[in-house]
C-alpha cells in the first residue's frame, strides 16, 4: 500500500499537508478547526465514578524509572468498561458522524498518573506512531478521552496545540527502541524542537491545557500534537481512552517496522464494528 505519510526515515524531515478529511459532519466545526473539543457533562457522573472504582484488567506498561503502572491497554474487553462503551450509543453515533463511517476500537487504555512523580508524555502525534508501528494507513481515527479523576491546572493535564492536526510531521529516525519500549518511554516518533515551534507559531502561540473533570468528554484528532508533564502533585490524574478508527482505515503492515504490537495496543483481528 502507498505510504501517504512517510516517517522515521534517515534524513528526510518534512512537513506533509494532511490529505484526509478531519470531520464528515459540519456540526462539529470547532473540532474540525482546532482538532479537539471538550464537551462538559457528557456522561452520567455515577457511570464514570463506577469505572474509577473498578479494577481494570489489560496489558500493563510500567512507569519508566519509577515504581508504578503507567498504562493498561485493552481495558474495553472487560466489564464494566465493556458495557460502558457498548451502551454509550450517544458517544458511538457522534464518533461515527465525525469519522464518516462505521468504526471500531483501535486501542483502549487507562493512563494512570496517580503517584507523585508519575511521568508525562513528550509532544507527539499519536497517528505518527500508529502509522509507523501499527500500519494505520490514514488519518481517519480519533481518541475519546474520558477523565476518571479531575484534570486540573497542575496535575499533569493533557496539553494540545490547536490546528496542529492539519499537518503531518515526518520524524527523523531515532536510536531505535523496540515498539513496546516506545510505548513506555517514547524515543521514536518525537517531533524535534523546531517542529514544535512551528506548530506553536501556526497556532498563534496557543497551547491549550485541557482542564476537565469526571463526566466530561474530550475528543481529539489522531494527528494533533499533544503531550503532558509529570504529575508533581498528590492529586491523581487517571484517564480512560477509547481510540476509534474508521472501518475504511484498518491496519496493514506497519510502515516503519517489522514488529507487530500486541492486539490490545493495536487491534488487528477486529470482529466488532459499530
Ligand atoms: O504507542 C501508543 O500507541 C501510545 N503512545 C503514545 C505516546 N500515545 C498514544 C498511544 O496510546
Ligand atoms: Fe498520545
Amino acid at each position: 500500500m502507498k505510504d501517504n505519510y512517510p516517517t522515521r526515515l534517515k534524513n528526510t524531515i518534512a512537513f506533509i499537508k494532511r490529505t484526509d478529511k478531519v470531520c464528515f459532519d459540519e456540526s462539529y466545526s470547532e473540532y474540525e478547526k482546532n482538532g479537539f473539543i471538550v464537551i462538559k457533562d457528557f456522561f452520567a457522573r455515577e457511570d464514570v465514578d463506577l469505572l474509577l472504582k473498578s479494577e481494570a484488567s489489560g496489558l500493563v506498561t510500567n512507569e519508566p524509572g519509577i515504581q508504578g503502572i503507567r498504562s493498561r491497554t485493552g481495558v474495553h474487553e472487560n466489564e464494566p468498561f465493556k458495557s460502558f462503551l457498548e451502551n454509550n450509543t450517544k458517544l458511538i453515533e457522534m464518533v461515527k458522524d465525525i469519522l464518516g463511517s462505521k468504526i471500531y476500537i483501535h486501542q483502549s487504555r487507562i493512563n494512570y498518573k496517580s503517584n507523585i512523580g508519575a511521568n508525562g508524555w513528550h509532544w507527539h502525534s499519536d497517528f505518527e506512531t500508529w502509522h509507523a508501528q501499527d500500519g494505520m494507513p490514514n488519518m481517519r481515527c480519533l481518541t475519546a478521552m474520558i477523565p476518571l479523576t479531575e484534570n486540573t491546572n497542575c496535575n499533569g493535564s493533557l496539553m494540545v496545540i490547536p490546528t496542529s492536526h492539519e499537518v503531518f510531521y515526518s520524524c527523523k529516525k531515532a536510536k531505535s527502541a523496540s515498539s513496546m519500549e516506545n510505548f513506555a518511554d517514547q524515543k521514536e516518533g518525537l517531533p524535534d524542537n523546531d517542529a514544535i515551534k512551528y506548530f506553536f507559531e501556526r497556532a498563534n502561540g496557543i497551547i491549550e491545557m485541557v482542564i476537565c473533570e469526571p463526566g466530561d468528554l474530550v475528543l481529539f484528532d489522531c494527528n494533533i500534537i499533544h503531550g503532558s508533564t509529570q504529575n508533581m502533585t498528590p492529586i491523581p490524574r487517571t484517564n480512560l481512552f477509547f481510540v476509534f478508527n474508521s472501518i475504511e482505515n484498518q491496519l496493514v503492515q506497519p510502515f516503519s517496522t517489522d514488529q507487530i504490537r500486541p492486539d490490545s495496543m493495536a487491534h488487528r483481528n477486529v470482529s466488532k464494528f459499530y
